[in-house]
């Protein structure tokens, strides 16, 4: 089976290593299956054909031999769906993963990305010291019940999963802020998934891409 990812050729330096094609790349790591890149540069994004196959334009967009599909959740889950390590062994788990996984993208990524966002983007606006605060805690109220849940628990179902994919690259995004450390049990759990080997392999294959596509 032939598998391709899309992704960017280049992105700005902050953005290296962090941008969601780490995601499926990551999974199909775990799985052990290869893919192929498709490697947008400037303007592609904006193609037709590539927005029949990622309507909003972004990265990652997926094609196997059978489906194509866009969105980083929709296409681990089916990622793990094809592989003998992540597929769900039972309905309870298969459910508890999609809802980890919607969790990671809706309950919790917006909260992150309203922290560090406007930072990024408006950087020196007037706004911005006014608005961390209100963003601080929105996101702290959701780490609080995060770290409940992961009391006593290595992974957020019972085995590393996809939805620990999701979750981990959600948390990255606040790796180095006051807020995550206030959960010792998160800081680990981030550690324990960062740790992983297919994790650090996948990150070095994207950086290599942005490092041979260096303006
Ligand atoms: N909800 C989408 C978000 C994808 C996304 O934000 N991709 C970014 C790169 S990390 C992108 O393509 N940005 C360019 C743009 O939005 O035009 C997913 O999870 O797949």
């Amino acid at each position: 089976m032939t598998i391709t990812i899309s992704a960017f050729a280049w992105v700005p330096p902050f953005a290296q290593g962090y941008v969601k094609d780490i995601r499926p790349r990551w999974a199909l790591a775990e799985a052990g299956l290869d893919y192929d890149l498709h490697l947008l540069s400037d303007g592609a994004q904006d193609h037709a054909d590539y927005r029949a196959w990622q309507p909003f334009g972004q990265v990652p967009a997926y094609r196997d031999d059978t489906v194509e599909l866009f969105e980083s959740g929709a296409i681990v889950l089916h990622i793990a769906s094809l592989s003998e390590v992540l597929a769900p062994q039972s309905k309870q788990e298969a459910a508890h993963i999609q809802a980890w996984v919607i969790a990671a993208l809706n309950s919790i990524e917006p909260k992150v990305d309203n922290l560090i966002l406007p930072a990024a983007f408006h950087a020196g606006e007037a706004w911005i010291s006014g608005f961390r605060p209100h963003a601080e805690h929105l996101l702290s109220l959701r780490l609080k019940s995060l770290s409940g849940w992961m009391k006593g628990r290595d992974w957020l179902v019972d085995r590393f999963t996809v939805a620990d994919i999701i979750m981990a690259t959600v948390l990255r995004g606040v790796q180095a802020e006051p807020i995550l450390q206030d959960h010792p049990n998160l800081v680990a759990y981030l550690n324990r998934c960062l740790a992983r080997p297919a994790f650090k392999k996948t990150l070095d294959a994207q950086l290599e891409t942005f490092a041979k596509n260096a303006l």
